[in-house]
């Protein structure tokens, strides 16, 4: 069974923890990735964390997932989830289970935030949790691959 899971992040989000604590915390990205490759090494799972300012780039980043194999794909678009068709495209293209998570809660802010075309594409949004988010949102991908929790001590 593949074992990698991508994890996305997209514009600014390499700003988590530097400015607007009030909406997005005080976690850094760096915090981000290292949670999410904990919680995928607890499923047995290595996350592949990327992040990038480029639209493109992301989707090349989606691309390779499906080259690799990757199991999964854990993507926060940011501004891109409300205007992008390509990642859209990308992520409906390349048919890997997909799950798009936001650190706020997008549907209590302004109403451009409301729509996300990624989450056309994702079998599931999270939003709103913080960065916890992600921690679920590997959760319920792990879930999804039918990847099983493993017994602390027997990790890779
Ligand atoms: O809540 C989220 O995770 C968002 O994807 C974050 C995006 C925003 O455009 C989406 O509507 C919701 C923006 C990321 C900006 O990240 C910053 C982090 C710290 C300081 C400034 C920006």
């Amino acid at each position: 069974m593949a074992r990698t899971i991508y994890v996305l992040n997209g514009p600014n989000l390499n700003l988590l923890g530097t400015r607007e604590p009030e909406t997005y915390g005080h976690a850094t990205l760096a915090d981000v990735e290292e949670l999410c490759k904990v919680t995928a090494s607890q499923f047995g799972l290595e996350a592949d964390c990327r992040q990038s300012n480029r639209e493109g780039e992301l989707v090349d980043f989606i691309h390779e997932a499906h080259a690799r194999k990757a199991a999964g794909i854990v993507i926060n678009a940011g501004g891109y989830s409300h205007t992008s068709i390509a990642l859209h495209d990308a992520l409906a293209a390349v048919k890997i289970p997909a799950v798009e998570v936001h650190v706020s809660n997008i549907y209590a802010r302004e109403s451009f935030r409301h729509h996300s075309f990624t989450a056309k594409a994702a079998f599931a949004t999270l939003c709103g949790f913080g960065i916890d988010g992600y921690r679920l949102a590997i959760n319920g991908l792990a879930a999804k691959i039918g990847a099983r929790e493993i017994a602390a001590g027997a990790k890779a």
